[in-house]
């Protein structure tokens, strides 16, 4: 037999190779497997549409309106809130419906086309009312924070809230002030025909009326007039002794210096419309010692007014008129998500009926319509040229008082908490402000238990 010769080198090829083929390789050694990270969550972007008149007469009240909802938009983002296993991002979709009915039902389709979550809003009776059904028809939420027309909840639709008192209520407090306080035998009544003007007109004329005094004369202007001579001249040949108008602080100012110029000395009268720093501004001098009433109470004895107050003024100034209770109308909406763990406009929404929510400007509980239950009505005049508060009607005196307590609670805990984890010279400051919210909230809560007793 014949043997070649094979160098030694080849042969551990071939052995290799013939391995290799035996599938018979070199398992590597186990490592520790790398820690695998959690998937993300996921982010779902919930559109809140806004609405209320952000150009003509109304605009400073619209953007107030706006604020309040941006600044509870802010706070909500920044708490960074899981809802249904998903990261929330909030975000305000703002739409101008210049206070015209029309234009409300156009902006209110265009956010229903927009899939939004909720609507938060409109500010105007006259445009809140004819958009609900748009909504209701596409089953999206909507909280106004200052539509006061009794109309926009009795509609039967469940998707239509609101978070203050409406003008049933606030009529009569009205009508009952000018017969009964101011002691006006006759009463002359101008109305902006808009649904908040008009009804809110009516509703003053009922309670005089019932309450034994007379309307001498009922007259009408419109949302967009700055002369009312003609209606005045009219106004004082009939020697009323209260005027009341139902309307916006944009006409109600003017006519309130007209009503000077002319010599008609008749006490003015009007409702939440013209309860504003714009109604002192526009009317001058002609409205010292002039009367307003507004649902709620004063920011100051609001459970969470103060720091509210504090916080918005820094932010954006001046607050106009209804900015807490769209700020709270939007928190209310954020705490139905929650408590229903979904964002989907169907699922939260029979949380909003259920809401039991310590908001800025009260307790927030809804009646089986969707209005605030316990809504309260505060009256002020002017006074050295600022609306000064005179009394509240109506309302929970005990609830307010009750919250009031829980905040001065909260607020003292916050003080002790700074004044413990803060050093140095800061402290000093930290806790100072602390001690002076703390006290400022324990003089709210005394206030208001006082008022609870005298109230039972
Ligand atoms: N609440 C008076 C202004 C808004 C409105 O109801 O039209």
């Amino acid at each position: 037999m014949h043997f070649s010769r094979v160098p030694s080198m080849t042969l551990a090829i071939v052995a290799a190779i013939a391995l290799i083929g035996c599938g018979q390789k070199e398992e590597p050694k186990p490592q520790a497997a790398a820690p695998v990270a959690p998937p993300p969550k996921p982010e779902i972007v919930v559109k809140l549409g806004h609405v209320a008149p952000l150009t003509g007469p109304q605009a400073h009240l619209g953007k107030d309106n706006e604020n309040g909802a941006m600044m509870a938009i802010e706070e909500l983002n920044a708490k960074a809130l899981e809802i249904g296993g998903a990261k929330i991002k909030f975000e305000l979709l703002p739409e101008d419906d210049q206070a015209d009915p029309k234009q409300g039902t156009i902006v209110a389709q265009k956010l229903v086309d927009a899939k939004v979550n909720g609507v938060i809003g409109h500010l105007n009776s006259g445009t809140t009312i004819p958009a609900s059904k748009l909504y209701f028809d596409a089953g999206i939420p909507q909280i106004s924070g200052s539509a006061t027309n009794p109309k926009y909840t009795e509609q039967g639709f469940s998707t239509a809230f609101r978070v203050m008192a409406n003008d049933v209520q606030q009529g009569k407090v009205l009508g009952d002030y000018a017969a009964k306080q101011l002691a006006a035998k006759t009463v002359a009544i101008i109305d902006d025909r808009s649904a908040y003007g008009q009804g809110l007109a009516d509703e003053f004329e009922k309670a005089v009326v019932a309450a034994g005094g007379k309307v001498a004369t009922r007259e009408f202007t419109t949302d967009k007039a700055t002369d009312f001579a003609a209606i005045l001249t009219k106004i004082k040949s009939k020697k009323p002794e209260v005027v009341f108008y139902g309307g916006m602080d944009a006409q109600g100012g003017p006519m309130a210096k007209q009503m000077k110029t002319l010599g008609l000395k008749a006490k003015f009268l009007t409702g939440d419309g013209g309860c504003t720093p714009e109604f002192i501004k526009l009317g001058g001098d002609a409205t010292e010692g002039q009367y307003c009433s507004l649902p709620g109470v004063p920011l100051d004895q609001m459970p969470g007014g103060k720091a509210f107050g504090d916080k918005f003024t820094a932010k954006y100034g001046q607050i106009q008129l209804y900015a807490p209770y769209v700020y709270d109308a939007v928190m209310v909406m954020a705490d139905a998500m929650k408590r229903a763990n979904s964002v989907e406009s169907a699922k939260f929404l029979p949380e909003i009926g259920k809401t039991d929510y310590q908001g800025v400007t009260t307790k927030i509980n809804f009646d089986e319509k969707g209005d605030l239950k316990n809504g309260a009505i505060s009256m002020y005049q002017v006074k050295a040229g600022k609306w000064e508060y005179l009394e509240t009607i109506g309302g929970s005196p005990v609830e307010a008082a009750k919250a009031a307590v829980a905040e001065a609670a909260g607020a003292i805990k916050e003080a002790a908490k700074d004044a413990a984890t803060t050093t140095g010279e800061a402290a000093k400051e930290v806790a100072k402000d602390g001690v002076k919210a703390a006290a400022d909230a324990v003089k709210a809560a005394a206030d208001a238990t006082k008022a609870a007793v005298e109230k039972k």
